[in-house]
């Protein structure tokens, strides 16, 4: 049987832009600098049932870098316009990096079952 590369082009085309537009923010533009983009340390406690803080606040350009302990229980931390979800066990330390491009509010929530109060879990981050 004979491939059709075009369409096989096509198709990969399709999975390239997907992944791309789920991933937008998370990677440095390629004609910036790494070393002169701004970076952005913050550290995060996650408990039943909160973020602390749960509101952070940084400049649109800056490299964020997370770094998120569970110090009570199996939590998950999911930034979903940054196409981010990772787990946070207890005890542990997570460092989950993106870069904020973009203006804008960017919800966070809890994406591990934890207890009664995991719904409220959330939080967010403001990109100015
Ligand atoms: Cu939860």
């Amino acid at each position: 049987m004979k491939l059709n590369i075009k369409y096989i082009l096509a198709l990969a085309l399709i999975l390239l832009t997907g992944c791309g537009q789920s991933q937008q923010f998370m990677a440095v533009p390629p004609d910036a600098r790494k070393e002169d983009v701004p970076r952005q340390s913050i550290q995060l406690k996650a408990e039943r049932f909160k973020f602390t803080p749960d509101v952070i606040r940084v400049k649109a350009g800056t490299l964020v870098r997370l770094e998120i302990t569970s110090v009570e229980g199996t939590h998950g931390f999911q930034l979903g316009a940054f196409g981010i979800d990772e787990r946070l066990d207890e005890n542990q330390t997570k460092i989950i990096e993106f870069y904020a491009s973009k203006q804008g509010e960017y919800g966070f929530r809890c994406s591990h079952f934890c207890g009664i109060g995991h719904m409220g879990m959330t939080g967010k981050v403001i990109v100015e």
